[in-house]
């Protein structure tokens, strides 16, 4: 496997980085996770985009001009010979001292682009759904850590997949502060009541997920009903259908949350159609390459 480590391709025993890196000291610094479907990495021009909208967030200057980042990916996906990737951009401050001190780091920024594949669910539950569970670790705060900052700092979602795992599921449903739902350890959510799609708005904890934004666009073509609006957990038990998304996770139907089912407790019509949409778009959208 080939890394792209500071503008060079090489060996991934040979791609190390500084125990001084405040990416590693603090979190100090940001990512993404891309994925490409034969030979097309889609949306790579959003996440480029939100990749260096959460750097500006935190005051990291991104050493590339983003017609430089779209090349540097597209060349660690294809020095790796992959069809299919999930590609992750990690973008850090750099190396500094022991201090929190961003200062310290000089703009030695520490970029870092893997090529890779990743499954996180097994195949069986996008056939069957997945049971999640609500946990205790609140959502961050927007004016705290706030999760449109797509930062290295994913403890608050770690915590929650702990809690996730400890009592026997796969996912956690994260809450605001005020007890609304936010979104999962790493996917956006959506529920539909009477054939209408609800999902949670940016401003309440939620990452601006990219899927979520692909499936907000699948579901306008579609001419389903939309709301970007707040959802307390009684309404989740009572929807209809539910479903995740994210990069990584694809769409996964939930079909029970907190011991409750939902819907007839199997994936829903609306989910279906929605993950069929985005299969398709995924077949022709996206930055061609070849291998
Ligand atoms: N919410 C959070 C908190 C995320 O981290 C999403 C939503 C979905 O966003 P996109 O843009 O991908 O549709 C994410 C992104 C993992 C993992 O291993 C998941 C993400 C990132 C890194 C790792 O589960 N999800």
């Amino acid at each position: 496997m080939k890394v792209y480590l500071n503008g060079k391709l090489v060996d991934k025993s040979k791609a190390k980085i500084s125990v001084f890196d405040h990416g590693y000291l603090y979190g100090d610094g940001v990512f993404e996770g891309i994925r490409s479907y034969n030979k097309l990495i889609f949306k790579l021009k959003e996440h480029i985009d939100r990749l260096y909208e959460s750097a500006h967030s935190i005051m990291i200057n991104v050493p590339l001009r983003k017609e430089e980042m779209e090349k540097a990916i597209v060349e660690t996906v294809k020095a790796n010979k992959l069809k299919d990737a999930y590609i992750r951009v990690i973008l850090s401050r750099g190396e500094g001292d022991l201090g929190l001190d961003p200062r310290k780091c000089r703009g030695n920024q520490t970029l870092v682009i893997i090529a890779d594949k990743i499954s996180l669910f097994p195949n069986k539950l996008y056939k069957e759904g997945m049971e999640i569970v609500t946990v205790p670790t609140v959502r961050n705060l927007c004016e705290a850590v706030n999760p449109q900052i797509k930062s290295l700092n994913y403890l608050n979602n770690v915590l929650a997949k702990i809690e996730a795992i400890n009592s026997g599921h796969q996912e956690g449903l994260m809450l605001d502060h005020l007890g609304y739902v936010a979104e999962c350890t790493g996917e956006n959510i959506f529920v539909v009541k009477r054939g209408e799609l609800f999902t949670p708005p940016q401003c309440m904890g939620t990452l601006r997920g990219i899927t979520r934004d692909t499936v907000l666009d699948i579901s306008k073509k579609l001419k389903i009903p939309t709301h970007e609006h707040v959802l307390t957990r009684h309404e989740f038990y009572i929807s209809d259908e539910s479903f995740l998304t994210g990069t990584a996770a694809e769409i996964v139907p939930v079909v029970k949350v907190d011991g409750r089912k939902i819907g007839d407790g199997k994936p829903g019509k609306i989910a279906k159609k929605i993950m069929d949409e985005f299969q398709k778009l995924t077949k022709e959208d996206g930055v061609k390459y070849q291998i």
